[in-house]
């Protein structure tokens, strides 16, 4: 992994975040889960189950904490080894409210006016939001920031996200003559599985909060559900599969089937077309479901032993919070000192 944050002088170390707020699906899975696992052979990792960012929209408090302990779930049937990578959960470690306060007053109205997100989440209906959900990226920069971390594993749809979080990082070094103490953290998101569509419209990525349950695979779906989803998956009417790339512009129901087909079997897109292309799409759904369920059915199964053992995951939670805040602590005591508060 290249270090492109300027000049600063710390070590590489990579963090990044997932909702608890309702199952995963393959586009989580793809777009962050399997980046994750890959990156923990050779990196120091933080991984963080981000309950401050679920509650920027109601959550029922009955259930959060059970909803946390199934995103650690997710992540230890993926492949997480919590004795390599950090798994805490966000609410257990003050720093990062508190560094999200500071950054509150470093971050600009404007630069979160033009957050597309929060656009799209908030809708027509942005005068009754949460306040919490117009500065939930402040709140994403204090996060991987609170560590000095370099590097950030997303989904395509947190890259305007992770700009902001360099234009804050490289403001408060500005604004407090500290050149270099925090890194500009570098985005990880190329890679097949950055943006996986609704199964349901091409257009629109796949959420865990879209209506429709066959829009999405979820991480929990069994094989009888995955193969109904992808038998009942949107594709269109221009014919069989394309032979080639250029064959998938102006299909994007198939391109991001091709697209999940690839992400899965770790194969270019052309490959998927040499083998499928010309067929129907009653040869190629099936093999997709197939190629899913190989993947995904291990994981389930895991998944289900992990929240059938709550003392546990809660162990791997309560470590990780230690290991965390044991980072971030110090790099708060310098920030205190940076801005110039009274230190008693
Ligand atoms: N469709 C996607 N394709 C690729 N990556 C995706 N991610 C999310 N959707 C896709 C990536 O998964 C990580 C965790 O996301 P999150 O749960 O923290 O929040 P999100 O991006 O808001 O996910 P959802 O499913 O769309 O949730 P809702 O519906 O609640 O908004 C991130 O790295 C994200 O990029």
């Amino acid at each position: 992994m290249t270090d492109q944050t300027t000049t600063y002088a710390g070590p590489e170390r990579v963090f990044s975040g997932v909702q608890p707020t309702g199952a995963l699906h393959l586009g989580n899975y793809l777009g962050a889960l399997k980046k994750f696992v890959a990156l923990q052979a050779d990196h120091e990792c933080v991984y963080c189950v981000v309950d401050l960012h679920a509650i920027t929209v109601t959550q029922d408090p009955s259930a959060l904490a059970q909803q946390t302990r199934e995103i650690v779930a997710a992540f230890l049937a993926c492949g997480l080894d919590p004795k390599k990578s950090i798994i805490f959960a966000q609410s257990s470690v003050l720093a990062h409210t508190e560094l999200a306060w500071y950054f509150n007053c470093v971050a600009r109205m404007g630069w979160l006016e033009r957050m597309t997100q929060f656009k799209d989440k908030a809708g027509k209906d942005a005068e009754r939001s949460s306040v919490g959900l117009f500065d939930y990226p402040v709140l994403q920069a204090a996060d991987i920031l609170a560590y000095k971390a370099t590097h950030v594993p997303v989904g395509e749809d947190q890259k305007q996200h992770l700009e902001l979080s360099r234009d804050i990082a490289d403001k408060f070094n500005r604004d407090f003559n500290a050149p270099n103490f925090f890194p500009l953290p570098e985005p990880l998101i190329k890679g097949p599985g950055a943006r996986i569509m609704s199964l349901k419209d091409g257009t629109k990525k796949m959420s865990k909060s879209d209506p429709s349950d066959l829009s999405r695979i979820n991480l929990i779906d069994d094989a009888d559900a995955i193969t109904k989803k992808f038998k009942k998956a949107k594709t269109d009417m221009l014919g069989d599969m394309p032979e080639d790339e250029a064959g998938l512009k102006g299909r994007p129901e198939v391109e991001n089937l091709v697209g999940i087909y690839a992400a899965l079997a770790g194969a270019d897109t052309q490959t998927v077309l040499d083998e499928f292309g010309g067929k129907g799409f009653g040869t190629f759904k099936p093999a997709l479901a197939e190629l899913a369920v190989s993947h995904l059915s291990p994981i389930t199964t895991r998944m289900r032993d992990y929240l059938n053992d709550p003392a546990e995951i809660d162990r791997v939670l309560k470590d990780g919070g230690a290991r965390a805040d044991a980072i971030a602590r110090p790099i708060m005591e310098e920030v205190r000192e940076i801005i110039g508060f009274w230190q008693g």
